[in-house]
């Protein structure tokens, strides 16, 4: 798919994916949400072998305002149904993708948008960034997730305060309370998210696929993620990857993972 939306940039095996509607601080139309669909469900397999992620918004003042306030106007309840569940399935594949995705925060990251942060697996932001559910000032609830993930982030009796609110808390704040991994000076989010990256890079990648994976499961109330985990762990201990990662330990070298 071509992009209006988004910027793609591959740098060293690492995807920076830019969303880039600057004038509207980033806000998810529809368009945007159809190509971010595209991406996550096949467009990023184009890249071939890749070390990770980095989900970023063009300017200085927001990651991303939230939904399109201007297109959610005109939808009538099936219509808004659709869309919610559509805007779920998008976040639920980045969760579930087998690379590390870091969303890399300047600015204003509010209802949809910070829906859209905690669906990736960290968040690194700057200290001039802003967090906040503030969907109960339009009258609605969030619809991409944001009950959900973020008491599975922060636990429910804050998150409960934040969503009833509709507050807006600063960086230093969301880090206290674990909604984000690092905070960083302006101009350092991307830079910290690629250092996370090129680290995980060197471990055993069906090792970090797998972690990722299983982590999930916690959250899926059909799994039982001790079970699945003891599995995996019988699984691994047949992997090549194991095999070298415990023998170059004990020839204390670097490992070379071959992901299998
Ligand atoms: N949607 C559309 N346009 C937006 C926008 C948004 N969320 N946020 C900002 N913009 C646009 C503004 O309209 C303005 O455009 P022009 O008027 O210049 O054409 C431009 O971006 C710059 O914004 P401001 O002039 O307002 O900039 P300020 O620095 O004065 O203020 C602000 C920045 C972030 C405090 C302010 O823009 C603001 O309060 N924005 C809205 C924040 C917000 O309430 N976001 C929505 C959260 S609720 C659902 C699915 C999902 C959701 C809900 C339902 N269903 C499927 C039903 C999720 C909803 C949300 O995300």
């Amino acid at each position: 798919m071509s992009y209006q939306n988004l910027l793609v940039d591959n740098q060293n095996g690492i995807l920076i994916l830019t969303l880039n509607r600057e004038k509207a601080l980033n806000a998810l139309n529809k368009q945007t949400m159809d190509e971010l669909h595209a991406f996550f469900e096949e467009d990023y397999k184009s890249y071939g072998t890749i070390k990770g992620i980095i989900l970023t918004g063009s300017g200085e003042k927001a990651f991303v305002a939230g939904a399109d306030i201007k297109e959610l106007l005109g939808l009538n309840a099936a219509q808004a149904s659709e869309t919610s569940k559509f805007g779920q399935n998008i976040f639920f594949n980045i969760e579930r993708m087998s690379v590390p995705v870091i969303a890399a925060i300047n600015g204003f990251t509010l209802g949809g948008g910070c829906e859209l942060a905690m669906s990736c697996h960290m968040r690194i932001a700057t200290d001039k960034s802003k967090f906040g559910q503030p969907e109960v000032n339009l009258g609605i609830v969030p619809g991409y997730g944001g009950t959900q993930r973020l008491i599975q982030l922060i636990g429910k009796g804050k998150a409960i305060e934040l969503i009833l609110t509709g507050d807006m808390i600063k960086a230093d704040e969301a880090k206290q309370l674990g909604l984000v991994n690092h905070v960083v000076e302006v101009g350092q989010e991307v830079e910290k998210a690629k250092e996370i990256i090129e680290k995980i890079s060197t471990k055993g990648p069906i090792a970090v696929a797998k972690s990722i994976s299983l982590m999930n499961s916690y959250f899926d109330k059909n799994a039982d993620g001790f079970e699945l985990e003891w599995k995996a762990f019988g699984e691994f201990a047949a992997t090549a990857d194991f095999k070298e990662g415990a023998t170059a330990f004990v020839e204390r070298r670097p490992a070379k993972f071959i992901g299998a």
